[in-house]
């Protein structure tokens, strides 16, 4: 075995354990593409928009759509046919600026779009996904319903034919985009099994109801759909799917976005305790030179290489074709508490200044309190690895 004869590189603590040369350098490009976009544009007012409860969805998706990330690793359809790996370093550096900006691109990429290109007919994706990719049309998800959440086969939503049409009606809550969008991807239980229906805007008996009151994921839409006797043609139904696999191979895709972003959101929390605790002063010294500080700074600082890390096998196993759902719920397991954790750590360390939005670090804190909820809880994914460890199903 040859001993390397060359000093390591210098520390860095924004990457501690050098990850950044295990990327291509397309991916350092796509990247730091996204990273700048959220510098100039998210950063700056994410703050206002998550005190005020709105965010200006369509002017983002233009935005988004004019970076290429909207449904950026599908191919075809004016997506943008990049790697897994790319798509994850997006979504990592949206989420460091907020859950929310990358909730946007993971329920309209990995959700709604997705959903129409994987099991949508030819005149589906040809009406939809370039407009979808563009950023011209917003689209949202719906499967979760009030009393049909980790478990989806439950659904109340039904879909019966007439004729050559379908009736669709049912009430589905907690969607994402939901009143901002031009299409709805919609999950009903009907007699062929669970299927999925592409629902424009205005279609009658379709409206929406935005969610308020919510004291995270403030800068990102939530809606209920109401569906009242919504008659739809057969074309509006996906037609290459009839059952919960469905709605569960899209959830795929974006829990795989979140297991990148949540580390994005955990690393902006550990930048900022970082910056903080080298500036301010309490008995006459940075509080970074006590050990406690320095304690909780290595921890974040493991935290976010770890979670990186995770993500990026994850990633180049998704490249490979070779990635299972029960490796994006160990991700979206771990990443995500162990983002929730540094959070919380860092919200201590910056003390009074921890609760307001001058800073960055509560508002990722109570976004990610979603995020551990969304896209299958920590409970549903521990159980997902539990069955994959044992052979046995702790769900029902
Ligand atoms: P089960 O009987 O196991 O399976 C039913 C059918 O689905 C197939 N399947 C999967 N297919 C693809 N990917 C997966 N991960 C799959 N898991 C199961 C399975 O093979 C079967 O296919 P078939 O052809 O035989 O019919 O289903 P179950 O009813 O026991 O449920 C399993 C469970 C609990 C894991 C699943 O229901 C689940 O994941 N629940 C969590 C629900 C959830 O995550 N909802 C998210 C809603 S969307 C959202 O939150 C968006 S947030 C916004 C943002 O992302 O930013
Ligand atoms: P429940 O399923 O009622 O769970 C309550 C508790 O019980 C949890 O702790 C859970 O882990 C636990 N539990 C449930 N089952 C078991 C079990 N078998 N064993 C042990 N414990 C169990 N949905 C969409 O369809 N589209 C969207 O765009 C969307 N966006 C969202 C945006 C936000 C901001 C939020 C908060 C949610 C969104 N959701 C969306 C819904 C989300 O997917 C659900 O909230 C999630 O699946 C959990 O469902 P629930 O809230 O009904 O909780």
């Amino acid at each position: 075995m040859s001993t390397p004869t060359a000093a390591p590189p210098a520390l860095r603590p924004e990457d501690f354990l050098n990850i950044d040369r295990m990327l291509s350098d397309e991916e350092r490009d796509i990247r730091d593409t996204v990273r700048a976009y959220v510098r100039d544009k998210i950063t700056p007012n994410v703050g206002d928009w998550f005190e005020e409860g709105q965010v200006p969805a369509a002017e983002l998706a233009k935005e988004l759509g004019s970076l290429n990330v909207l449904g950026m690793h599908l191919e075809g359809y004016g997506c943008a046919g990049a790697s897994a790996t790319a798509y994850g370093l997006a979504c990592m550096e949206l989420e460091a600026g907020d859950s929310g900006i990358r909730s946007l691109v993971s329920v309209q990429g990995s959700l709604a779009m997705f959903a129409i290109w994987k099991w949508g007919s030819e005149e589906q994706k040809q009406e939809w996904l370039p407009r979808m990719a563009a950023g011209d049309a917003i689209g949202c998800f719906g499967l979760t319903e009030p009393d049909a959440g980790s478990d989806p086969g439950s659904m109340r939503t039904r879909a019966r034919r007439d004729g050559d049409d379908w009736i669709v009606s049912g009430q589905k809550m907690w969607i994402t985009n939901g009143s901002v969008s031009e299409v709805a991807v919609v999950w009903a239980q009907s007699d062929e099994g669970v299927l999925g229906f592409v629902v424009p805007k205005g279609t009658k008996g379709f409206t929406t109801q935005d969610i308020h009151k919510k004291l995270s994921l403030r800068a990102s839409i939530t809606s209920e759909l109401l569906l009242d006797e919504v008659r739809l043609p057969d074309s509006a139904r996906l037609p290459l799917v009839s059952s919960l696999k469905g709605p569960l191979s899209c959830l795929n895709e974006a829990r795989y976005g979140i297991v990148w972003g949540a580390t994005g959101a955990a690393r902006a929390c550990f930048e900022a305790a970082l910056s903080y605790s080298k500036e301010r002063t309490q008995f006459d010294k940075p509080i970074a030179s006590y050990q406690i500080q320095q304690q909780k700074l290595a921890f974040m600082a493991t935290e976010v290489n770890r979670g990186t890390l995770v993500a990026l096998q994850l990633g180049r196993l998704k490249d490979e074709g070779a990635i299972r759902p029960e490796h994006v719920s160990m991700g979206k397991l771990g990443n995500v508490n162990g983002a929730l954790e540094v959070c919380r750590n860092a919200r201590q360390v910056l003390g009074a200044n921890g609760i307001t939005l001058e800073y960055p670090v509560i508002r990722h804190m109570n976004n990610l309190e979603s995020v551990v909820t969304y896209e299958g809880t920590a409970d549903v994914h521990a159980l997902s690895i539990g069955q994959a460890l044992t052979g046995i199903s702790a769900f029902r």
